[in-house]
């Protein structure tokens, strides 16, 4: 039996951007491979929405802003523990802006995340300190859309965190193979521990259509 996307279906393509492609500065291993996968994906979604990481340049995540700390490390702040990042997806830079191999026209928002200097924000709906809204959950309530489908960058991170905030809410999947995971630190296995207790879905693309 495939699932076949309603219009009352969202897919949401997290942060497919040049910081996190082959070559920039937080770089997935084979994030490039997955682009040609979410576009046909996204073709097949009446409703689609994309989101974009997005830091001011002196942000609170990245290690060049804490002296003697390296990327992958982690800081205690008031909201929790912090991973420690290479500078990435700065606002304005060409890092962060969205792969222009994306072909998704119907988009119908983008979705910024993580401007705020002392929070971060993996999810599209919640920052770190899981508290401050982004407005994606609000867009889906006034459109009247149920069930939520992630791809993206990274699996692990903010894909995992965004698909367990929209499960709180909504059916959620993940479309594994057009998810790629950072995996520092055994981030994967945690992550996958955590969107399985929230309930989430974890599909292939051969189960879509
Ligand atoms: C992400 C680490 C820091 C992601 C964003 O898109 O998964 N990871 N900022
Ligand atoms: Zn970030």
């Amino acid at each position: 039996m495939k699932i076949v996307p309603t219009d009352r279906d969202i897919l949401v393509v997290v942060d497919l951007q040049y910081d996190f492609l082959p070559g920039g500065s937080l770089a997935v291993a084979g994030g490039n491979d997955i682009i040609p996968l979410v576009n046909r994906l996204a073709a097949g979604f009446r409703n689609v929405v994309l989101t974009q990481d997005w830091h001011p340049a002196d942000h609170v995540s990245f290690a060049s802003q804490h002296p003697g700390k390296s990327p992958f490390q982690t800081i205690e702040l008031s909201y929790g523990t912090q991973v420690l990042w290479p500078d990435h997806c700065v606002w304005g830079t060409r890092g962060a802006a969205l792969a222009d191999g994306l072909d998704i026209p119907h988009a119908q928002m983008i979705v910024r995340k993580g401007f705020t200097r002392e929070v971060d924000s993996y999810s599209g709906f919640r920052e770190a300190d899981r508290v401050t809204s982004t407005g994606l959950g609000g867009y889906l309530a006034e459109r009247g859309l149920t069930r939520v489908f992630t791809v993206g960058l990274a699996l692990d991170f903010c894909v995992g965190w965004t698909a367990i905030d929209a499960a709180a809410g909504h059916e959620t999947f993940v479309i594994e193979d057009a998810s790629r995971a950072i995996n520092a630190n055994g981030s994967l296995e945690r992550a996958s521990a955590d969107m399985a207790s929230a309930g989430v879905r974890r599909i292939s693309s051969g189960d879509l259509f």
